[in-house]
């Protein structure tokens, strides 16, 4: 259903408009096709907390927008699930942050890489950086270990939204401070990342932008960020006795 013939009285309506989304970034050639798949794991794992933002994200929030307050050259990576489901909001972040906007992507395509930079730009993005093909990470034989000479490459804070865990590991032994946002707190980059946000993407990065905003924490706050604690209460909510959602996101 399109998303124009869905009421917005729909118990699903918001799910729905995601969806759409998501569909409308492969139609312009933002996301892959694999992309959908994703999408559908993170709506399952969304399901199972409820489709709220916890206090084990809302630390991770917290954490996240210190590191990227203290970070020298942050950088915000962006893959075709991310752009086409937060554009205006990745922008926002990368203005919050004084981070530089990345094109990364999993599933090679050049065009994707430009249809993303094209979708981040309409957004209001002042820049967006592509990956070369003369400057590489280390410890990743892939299409991802390619960055900018001005991004990734120096980058000391990383922010991956949905990002695989051979890239995920690459980042943090090439000495960069990972953020992610993952709503499988089993996953791999959920695991390896410093710093995990364990919730939808559309619903957090709001959340995270106004936290930098607002960003007072000292820097010896990230010293007390326990990521494993929150991906462990994490877990909990999704395997918990009382499921998570006490009141039950509404059936289709
Ligand atoms: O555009 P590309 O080629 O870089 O491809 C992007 C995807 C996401 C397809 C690629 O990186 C991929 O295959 O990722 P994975 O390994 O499927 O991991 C995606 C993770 O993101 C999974 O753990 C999902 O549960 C999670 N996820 C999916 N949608 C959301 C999400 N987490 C937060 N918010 C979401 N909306």
């Amino acid at each position: 259903m399109p998303a124009s013939d869905v009421p917005a009285s729909h118990p699903r309506y918001l799910s729905l408009l995601t969806r759409e989304r998501i569909v409308a970034g492969v139609e312009r050639g933002v996301t892959s096709l694999h992309g959908l798949i994703a999408h559908g794991r993170g709506e399952a794992f969304d399901y199972l907390i409820g489709e709220r933002t916890h206090p084990f994200a809302t630390g991770a929030i917290a954490a996240a927008a210190a590191a990227l307050k203290r970070a020298r050259h942050p950088v915000i990576s962006v893959n075709g699930n991310a752009c086409a489901l937060a554009a205006a909001d990745l922008m926002a972040l990368a203005e919050a942050a004084g981070a530089r906007l990345e094109v990364n992507i999993f599933h090679s395509s050049p065009a994707r890489e430009l249809a993303i930079r094209m979708m981040l730009l309409e957004a209001g993005a002042r820049d967006v950086l592509m990956p070369s093909q003369t400057h590489a990470i280390q410890h990743i034989d892939h299409n991802r270990k390619w960055v900018h000479p001005e991004g990734i490459l120096i980058a000391d804070v990383v922010c991956v939204p949905l990002e695989d865990g051979d890239r995920c590991e690459a980042l943090v032994k090439n000495g960069k401070t990972v953020i992610t946002i993952d709503l499988n707190p089993l996953s791999r980059t959920a695991r390896t990342a410093q710093i995990t946000i364990v919730d939808n993407l559309t619903r957090c990065l709001p959340l995270l932008v106004q936290a930098v905003r607002e960003c007072t924490s000292p820097p010896e706050s990230l010293n007390a960020w326990d990521n494993a604690a929150a991906l462990a209460a994490a877990e909990a909510a999704m395997r918990g006795p009382q499921a998570a959602h006490s009141s039950p996101p509404s059936g289709q």
